[in-house]
């Protein structure tokens, strides 16, 4: 058996920090990125679901922070409950300017609660880093641990894959390539679910 995620399950769609889980044993894997870059599709592939997290049939779809658990099991089949949350994106310029401060608010609210030690930030291998990217990735680092990781790699050709991922590493200042995946294509699911164990060992 490889590690995998069992039990996924939603938790809240939250909105102000009352709301939060307060068992704050478990360790919190917070999942960022521009709007639309497939935070939900991912975790929908990570838990092994379809529906569990909705999905943007146009962006901005995410407004809440949604929390959710599950258990990470590794080979020998040792079980870790882990909690995800998946923020709203960033950078849609199609919602209202109140609505997209609103949302800054929220994802600022939950950075600033002190509660997370461990984030994803998504980033598309087709377009890469933003300038917004580059904030939220230093934004990440200042409260915590921060991994970037790829998604949507099956919309670039093989060969094109390599150097977008090379240029990409070089611009963000990473020290080792980020994890490449694609939530339709299964691409790297496996993968990122090993990061995550080893990422929450000593959380
Ligand atoms: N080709 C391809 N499309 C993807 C992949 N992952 C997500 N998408 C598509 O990208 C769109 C956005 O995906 P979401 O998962 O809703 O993105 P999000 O980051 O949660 O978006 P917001 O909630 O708006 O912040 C959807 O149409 C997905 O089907 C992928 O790996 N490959
Ligand atoms: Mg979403």
């Amino acid at each position: 058996m490889s590690f995998r995620i069992i039990n996924p399950s939603f938790l809240i769609g939250a909105v102000r920090e009352a709301q939060f889980p307060s068992d704050e044993a478990t360790a919190e894997i917070v999942v960022a990125g521009r709007s639309n870059v497939g935070k939900s599709s991912l975790l929908n592939a990570l838990f092994g679901t379809r529906k569990l997290v909705r999905v943007a049939d146009r962006p901005g779809k995410t407004q809440e922070l949604n929390f959710f658990s599950a258990d990470l099991v590794n080979p020998a089949d040792e079980r870790r409950a882990v909690r995800f949350v998946d923020l709203p994106g960033y950078g849609y310029a199609r919602v209202s300017k109140d609505q997209q401060r609103e949302m800054s608010r929220r994802i600022n609210r939950y950075l600033s609660a002190g509660r997370h030690r461990l984030a994803i930030l998504l980033i598309d291998l087709k377009r890469g880093p933003s300038d917004q990217d580059l904030a939220a990735f230093d934004g990440l680092c200042d409260v915590g641990y921060a991994e970037v990781v790829i998604t949507k790699s099956d919309q670039l050709a093989r060969n094109k894959r390599r150097p977008a991922l090379d240029a990409l590493q070089m611009r963000m200042g990473l020290a080792r390539p980020p994890l490449l995946t694609s939530s339709t294509k299964g691409i790297g699911i496996s993968a990122l679910t090993e990061r995550l164990w080893s990422l929450t060992e000593d959380a």
